[in-house]
């Protein structure tokens, strides 16, 4: 395939609150991108079950179906095609595993067989190709910074969510994208800092983005 015709997926990746999602708005305006935003209205109306809510209401009750049904609904949009030229996906199903998952397993939250079930099942999603990714877009926001983020946004279901939190996501995230612990087959990551304006970090990820495409 020449570079021309050839198709990315790009999946940017960062702490809660790190600015995921305004990034992915400011690139669907980009005729090269065409954006697949996470799923969470999904997570917040499973059927008429708000499974985010019960997540952070009783994440030892819930944890396990949240994160199989989150694992679940990443893989479908891993494997949706697009006509754009990159596809830009808002999270993966591997920080599902990586940070989510592990945190949850971490903090004796998701019991050792809950964690051998959702990782066997996260083996199989992956095993067929259709969740590969060329490149990680690693949003590095300090957890001070998307706590007051999270804080400014009053999505009604994350107030329980405290600093210690952030810090530990924060750090699966830095296992994951900066000690790369999980090399086998991992893209290459590309870290931008998202401390800084939103305009700054617009300038840095459309850098990125026309740097995959024209490469
Ligand atoms: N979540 C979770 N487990 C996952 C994925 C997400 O518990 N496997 C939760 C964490 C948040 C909510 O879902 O409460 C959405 O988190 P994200 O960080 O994925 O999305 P945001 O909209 O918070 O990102 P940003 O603020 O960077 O735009």
């Amino acid at each position: 395939m020449s570079s021309s015709t050839k198709k990315f997926t790009i999946a940017v990746e960062g702490n809660i609150g790190s600015g995921k999602s305004t990034v992915l708005a400011h690139l669907s305006k980009s005729s090269l991108c065409e954006v697949i935003a996470e799923p969470v209205e999904s997570w917040t109306n499973l059927k008429g079950h708000n499974v985010l809510a019960m997540l952070y209401d009783d994440p030892h009750r819930w944890g396990f179906a949240f994160q199989a049904n989150a694992q679940m609904t990443l893989a479908k949009l891993h494997a949706q095609t697009t006509k754009a030229p990159v596809k830009v996906m808002e999270r993966s199903i591997y920080s599902a595993r990586y940070c989510f998952v592990e945190n949850l397993y971490r903090s004796k939250i998701l019991h050792g067989a809950e964690y051998e079930i959702l990782n066997e099942w996260f083996q199989t999603l992956v095993s067929g190709g259709s969740c590969d990714l060329d490149l990680i877009i690693y949003l590095r926001a300090s957890p001070e910074t998307c706590l007051q983020r999270i804080q400014m946004r009053h999505r009604s279901e994350e107030e329980s969510i405290d600093l210690g939190y952030l810090q530990t996501l924060h750090e699966r995230h830095e296992e994951w994208l900066i000690q790369r612990n999980r090399t086998n087959n991992s893209p290459p990551v590309i870290v931008v800092d998202a401390n800084q304006t939103k305009e700054r970090v617009y300038i840095d990820t459309n850098t990125h983005v026309n740097n995959l495409v024209s490469c």
